[in-house]
Protein backbone atom coordinates (compact mmCIF):
# COMPACT_ATOMS: atom_id res chain seq x y z
CA UNK A 1 0.00 0.00 0.00
CA UNK A 2 1.38 3.62 -1.21
CA UNK A 3 0.95 5.76 1.70
CA UNK A 4 -0.95 8.49 1.73
CA UNK A 5 0.74 11.55 1.72
CA UNK A 6 4.05 9.97 -0.42
CA UNK A 7 5.37 12.08 -3.39
CA UNK A 8 7.75 11.52 -5.50
CA UNK A 9 11.38 12.59 -4.55
CA UNK A 10 11.72 13.86 -7.89
CA UNK A 11 15.72 13.67 -7.29
CA UNK A 12 16.37 14.60 -10.96
CA UNK A 13 14.32 17.92 -10.10
CA UNK A 14 17.44 19.37 -7.39
CA UNK A 15 19.31 22.31 -8.77
CA UNK A 16 23.39 22.61 -8.30
CA UNK A 17 22.75 25.03 -5.52
CA UNK A 18 20.11 22.15 -3.67
CA UNK A 19 23.11 19.79 -4.41
CA UNK A 20 25.45 22.02 -2.55
CA UNK A 21 23.75 22.70 0.59
CA UNK A 22 23.92 19.19 1.18
CA UNK A 23 27.25 18.85 0.71
CA UNK A 24 28.01 21.72 2.90
CA UNK A 25 25.93 20.30 6.08
CA UNK A 26 27.05 16.95 5.16
CA UNK A 27 30.57 17.96 5.76
CA UNK A 28 30.18 19.75 8.83
CA UNK A 29 28.82 17.19 10.19
CA UNK A 30 30.82 14.40 9.54
CA UNK A 31 33.61 15.63 11.17
CA UNK A 32 31.82 16.79 13.79
CA UNK A 33 30.07 13.02 14.40
CA UNK A 34 33.41 11.06 14.22
CA UNK A 35 33.54 11.37 18.00
CA UNK A 36 30.07 11.91 19.34
CA UNK A 37 27.96 9.79 17.57
CA UNK A 38 27.28 6.42 18.72
CA UNK A 39 28.59 3.86 16.99
CA UNK A 40 25.45 2.26 15.39
CA UNK A 41 25.06 5.97 13.59
CA UNK A 42 28.50 5.62 12.35
CA UNK A 43 27.87 2.24 10.80
CA UNK A 44 24.57 3.43 9.29
CA UNK A 45 26.10 6.22 7.45
CA UNK A 46 28.65 4.32 5.92
CA UNK A 47 26.48 1.45 5.00
CA UNK A 48 24.07 3.42 3.14
CA UNK A 49 26.77 5.53 1.72
CA UNK A 50 25.39 8.94 2.37
CA UNK A 51 28.49 10.80 0.50
CA UNK A 52 29.19 14.24 0.52
CA UNK A 53 28.40 14.05 -2.97
CA UNK A 54 24.66 15.84 -2.86
CA UNK A 55 21.17 14.66 -1.98
CA UNK A 56 20.80 11.54 -2.10
CA UNK A 57 18.47 9.19 -4.28
CA UNK A 58 16.37 6.89 -2.31
CA UNK A 59 15.92 4.85 -5.17
CA UNK A 60 19.55 4.30 -4.49
CA UNK A 61 19.57 4.10 -0.67
CA UNK A 62 16.03 2.11 -0.10
CA UNK A 63 17.49 -0.91 -1.64
CA UNK A 64 20.46 -0.94 0.95
CA UNK A 65 18.22 -0.35 3.65
CA UNK A 66 15.23 -2.81 2.87
CA UNK A 67 18.12 -5.50 2.75
CA UNK A 68 19.87 -4.55 6.35
CA UNK A 69 16.50 -3.88 8.41
CA UNK A 70 12.99 -4.01 5.84
CA UNK A 71 12.78 -0.22 6.31
CA UNK A 72 12.48 2.18 3.63
CA UNK A 73 11.94 5.74 2.65
CA UNK A 74 9.57 7.77 1.07
CA UNK A 75 8.90 11.50 0.30
CA UNK A 76 6.79 13.67 1.94
CA UNK A 77 6.23 17.45 1.14
CA UNK A 78 6.67 18.44 4.67
CA UNK A 79 4.91 17.12 8.48
CA UNK A 80 2.30 14.95 7.85
CA UNK A 81 -0.54 14.02 10.73
CA UNK A 82 -0.03 11.94 13.63
CA UNK A 83 -1.93 9.39 12.29
CA UNK A 84 -0.33 8.80 9.03
CA UNK A 85 3.08 9.11 10.47
CA UNK A 86 2.26 6.50 12.74
CA UNK A 87 0.83 4.26 10.46
CA UNK A 88 4.44 4.69 8.13
CA UNK A 89 6.30 3.50 11.16
CA UNK A 90 4.01 0.46 11.98
CA UNK A 91 4.99 -0.59 8.44
CA UNK A 92 8.41 0.07 8.89
CA UNK A 93 8.41 3.01 5.70
CA UNK A 94 10.04 6.11 7.38
CA UNK A 95 8.68 9.49 6.32
CA UNK A 96 11.14 12.03 4.46
CA UNK A 97 10.94 15.55 3.92
CA UNK A 98 11.59 16.11 0.29
CA UNK A 99 13.04 19.52 0.39
CA UNK A 100 16.42 21.00 1.82
CA UNK A 101 16.63 24.06 3.58
CA UNK A 102 17.85 26.80 1.61
CA UNK A 103 21.78 28.24 2.05
CA UNK A 104 21.37 30.99 3.57
CA UNK A 105 19.15 29.63 6.21
CA UNK A 106 21.63 26.63 7.50
CA UNK A 107 20.71 26.23 10.55
CA UNK A 108 16.88 26.87 11.18
CA UNK A 109 14.36 24.72 10.47
CA UNK A 110 10.58 24.92 10.54
CA UNK A 111 9.45 21.93 9.47
CA UNK A 112 11.64 18.23 8.80
CA UNK A 113 13.73 18.96 5.52
CA UNK A 114 15.77 15.85 3.53
CA UNK A 115 19.20 16.61 5.71
CA UNK A 116 17.83 16.61 8.79
CA UNK A 117 15.55 13.48 8.27
CA UNK A 118 18.13 11.50 6.42
CA UNK A 119 21.31 12.13 7.48
CA UNK A 120 19.95 12.50 11.02
CA UNK A 121 17.33 9.77 11.13
CA UNK A 122 17.73 6.87 8.35
CA UNK A 123 21.45 5.87 9.64
CA UNK A 124 19.98 4.52 12.92
CA UNK A 125 17.30 2.57 10.64
CA UNK A 126 20.32 0.57 9.83
CA UNK A 127 20.62 -1.43 13.25
CA UNK A 128 18.49 -4.14 13.67
CA UNK A 129 17.34 -3.11 17.19
CA UNK A 130 17.11 0.32 16.39
CA UNK A 131 14.81 -0.75 13.51
CA UNK A 132 12.51 -2.93 15.87
CA UNK A 133 12.21 0.62 18.65
CA UNK A 134 11.17 2.85 16.02
CA UNK A 135 8.45 0.28 14.60
CA UNK A 136 7.40 -0.61 18.20
CA UNK A 137 6.80 3.45 18.29
CA UNK A 138 4.62 3.28 15.70
CA UNK A 139 2.50 0.49 16.76
CA UNK A 140 2.41 2.44 19.95
CA UNK A 141 1.78 5.56 18.91
CA UNK A 142 -1.32 4.19 16.89
CA UNK A 143 -2.72 2.90 20.11
CA UNK A 144 -1.93 6.30 21.73
CA UNK A 145 -4.46 8.48 19.40
CA UNK A 146 -7.55 6.36 20.32
CA UNK A 147 -6.57 6.86 24.25
CA UNK A 148 -6.03 10.19 25.55
CA UNK A 149 -2.09 10.13 25.93
CA UNK A 150 -0.29 10.68 22.47
CA UNK A 151 1.23 13.96 24.43
CA UNK A 152 3.03 11.41 26.58
CA UNK A 153 4.27 9.11 23.81
CA UNK A 154 5.39 12.51 21.36
CA UNK A 155 7.83 13.02 24.90
CA UNK A 156 9.37 9.77 24.22
CA UNK A 157 9.73 10.36 20.35
CA UNK A 158 11.48 13.68 21.75
CA UNK A 159 13.74 12.72 24.28
CA UNK A 160 14.67 9.22 22.18
CA UNK A 161 14.40 9.37 17.90
CA UNK A 162 15.47 13.02 18.41
CA UNK A 163 17.61 14.04 21.60
CA UNK A 164 18.50 10.78 23.19
CA UNK A 165 22.24 10.13 23.97
CA UNK A 166 23.58 6.76 24.80
CA UNK A 167 26.02 5.53 27.50
CA UNK A 168 29.35 4.54 25.74
CA UNK A 169 32.72 2.95 27.13
CA UNK A 170 33.78 6.15 25.76
CA UNK A 171 31.28 8.57 28.02
CA UNK A 172 27.78 9.54 26.19
CA UNK A 173 27.47 9.72 22.40
CA UNK A 174 24.42 10.72 20.19
CA UNK A 175 21.75 8.57 18.67
CA UNK A 176 19.19 11.29 18.25
CA UNK A 177 18.50 12.94 14.62
CA UNK A 178 17.79 16.39 16.16
CA UNK A 179 21.26 16.46 17.72
CA UNK A 180 22.91 14.79 14.71
CA UNK A 181 21.54 17.02 12.16
CA UNK A 182 22.37 19.99 14.30
CA UNK A 183 25.77 21.40 14.35
CA UNK A 184 25.44 23.61 17.69
CA UNK A 185 24.00 20.86 19.27
CA UNK A 186 25.62 18.28 18.92
CA UNK A 187 28.42 19.77 20.46
CA UNK A 188 26.04 21.39 23.09
CA UNK A 189 24.55 18.25 24.05
CA UNK A 190 27.61 16.30 24.92
CA UNK A 191 29.99 19.40 25.92
CA UNK A 192 27.71 22.20 27.20
CA UNK A 193 28.10 22.49 30.98
CA UNK A 194 24.08 23.57 31.37
CA UNK A 195 21.95 21.05 30.48
CA UNK A 196 21.44 18.18 32.23
CA UNK A 197 22.11 14.25 31.45
CA UNK A 198 19.87 12.03 33.00
CA UNK A 199 19.64 8.14 32.63
CA UNK A 200 16.67 7.07 30.53
CA UNK A 201 13.00 6.01 33.07
CA UNK A 202 10.36 5.57 30.68
CA UNK A 203 8.06 7.44 33.12
CA UNK A 204 10.26 9.64 33.75
CA UNK A 205 11.02 10.69 30.31
CA UNK A 206 7.17 10.33 29.46
CA UNK A 207 6.28 13.06 32.47
CA UNK A 208 8.98 15.62 31.13
CA UNK A 209 7.48 18.44 29.26
CA UNK A 210 10.41 19.64 26.30
CA UNK A 211 11.27 22.65 24.30
CA UNK A 212 10.53 23.15 20.82
CA UNK A 213 12.29 26.43 20.43
CA UNK A 214 16.14 26.26 21.76
CA UNK A 215 18.09 23.45 22.61
CA UNK A 216 17.38 21.10 25.50
CA UNK A 217 17.65 21.76 29.07
CA UNK A 218 17.44 17.96 29.65
CA UNK A 219 18.72 15.19 27.91
CA UNK A 220 18.10 11.16 29.00
CA UNK A 221 21.11 8.85 28.06
CA UNK A 222 19.87 5.26 27.57
CA UNK A 223 22.19 2.43 28.60
CA UNK A 224 21.84 0.76 25.20
CA UNK A 225 19.40 0.72 22.26
CA UNK A 226 18.22 -2.93 23.69
CA UNK A 227 17.44 -1.97 27.00
CA UNK A 228 15.37 1.17 24.75
CA UNK A 229 13.29 -1.39 22.75
CA UNK A 230 13.16 -3.74 26.13
CA UNK A 231 11.28 -0.96 27.70
CA UNK A 232 8.81 -0.56 24.69
CA UNK A 233 7.79 -3.87 24.25
CA UNK A 234 4.81 -3.67 25.92
CA UNK A 235 1.25 -2.39 25.69
CA UNK A 236 2.25 0.99 27.87
CA UNK A 237 -1.33 0.55 29.87
CA UNK A 238 0.78 0.50 32.88
CA UNK A 239 2.43 3.86 31.98
CA UNK A 240 -0.26 5.56 31.16
CA UNK A 241 -2.30 4.37 34.06
CA UNK A 242 0.52 5.75 36.53
CA UNK A 243 0.80 8.77 34.28
CA UNK A 244 -2.90 9.84 35.28
CA UNK A 245 -2.14 10.76 38.53
CA UNK A 246 2.01 11.86 38.23
CA UNK A 247 2.61 15.45 37.94
CA UNK A 248 4.76 16.91 34.92
CA UNK A 249 8.55 17.64 35.07
CA UNK A 250 9.54 21.17 33.42
CA UNK A 251 12.49 20.66 31.01
CA UNK A 252 15.85 21.38 32.85
CA UNK A 253 14.29 20.38 36.33
CA UNK A 254 16.75 17.37 38.20
CA UNK A 255 14.40 15.48 40.87
CA UNK A 256 16.11 13.27 43.71
CA UNK A 257 15.55 9.98 42.01
CA UNK A 258 17.47 10.88 38.78
CA UNK A 259 20.22 9.67 38.28
CA UNK A 260 22.82 12.24 37.28
CA UNK A 261 25.55 11.07 34.37
CA UNK A 262 27.48 14.84 33.93
CA UNK A 263 29.19 15.46 31.14
CA UNK A 264 32.54 14.61 31.30
CA UNK A 265 34.04 11.03 31.99
CA UNK A 266 32.77 7.82 30.27
CA UNK A 267 29.94 5.45 31.91
CA UNK A 268 31.92 2.54 32.98
CA UNK A 269 29.22 -0.04 33.79
CA UNK A 270 27.57 1.19 30.00
CA UNK A 271 27.54 -2.60 27.79
CA UNK A 272 30.12 -4.71 26.94
N1 LIG B 1 5.66 14.11 10.00
N2 LIG B 1 7.11 14.19 8.23
C1 LIG B 1 6.89 14.06 9.54
N3 LIG B 1 7.96 13.85 10.35
C2 LIG B 1 7.78 13.71 11.70
O1 LIG B 1 8.76 13.51 12.44
C3 LIG B 1 6.48 13.76 12.24
C4 LIG B 1 5.43 13.96 11.33
N4 LIG B 1 4.19 14.02 11.81
C5 LIG B 1 3.87 13.83 13.17
C6 LIG B 1 5.02 13.60 14.05
N5 LIG B 1 6.23 13.60 13.58
C7 LIG B 1 4.72 13.38 15.53
O2 LIG B 1 3.52 12.69 15.63
C8 LIG B 1 5.75 12.56 16.28
O3 LIG B 1 6.90 13.31 16.44
C9 LIG B 1 5.25 12.14 17.62
FE1 LIG C 1 13.05 14.26 13.23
Amino acid sequence: MIPAYAIDQNWDGYSAAEHRVWTTLYDRQRDLLESRACDAFLKGLKALDLHGDGIPDFARINPRLEKLTGWRIIAVPGLIPDAAFFDCLAQRIFPAGQFIRSADTLDYLSEPDIFHDVFGHVPMLTDPTFADYMQAYGIGGQRALGLDHLHHLARLYWYTVEFGLVQSREGLKIYGAGIASSHAEAIFALEDPTPSRIAFDILRVMRTRYRIDTFQETYFAIPSIGALLEATLQDFSDLYAALETASEIAPGVILPTDRDLGSGPPVLEARQ
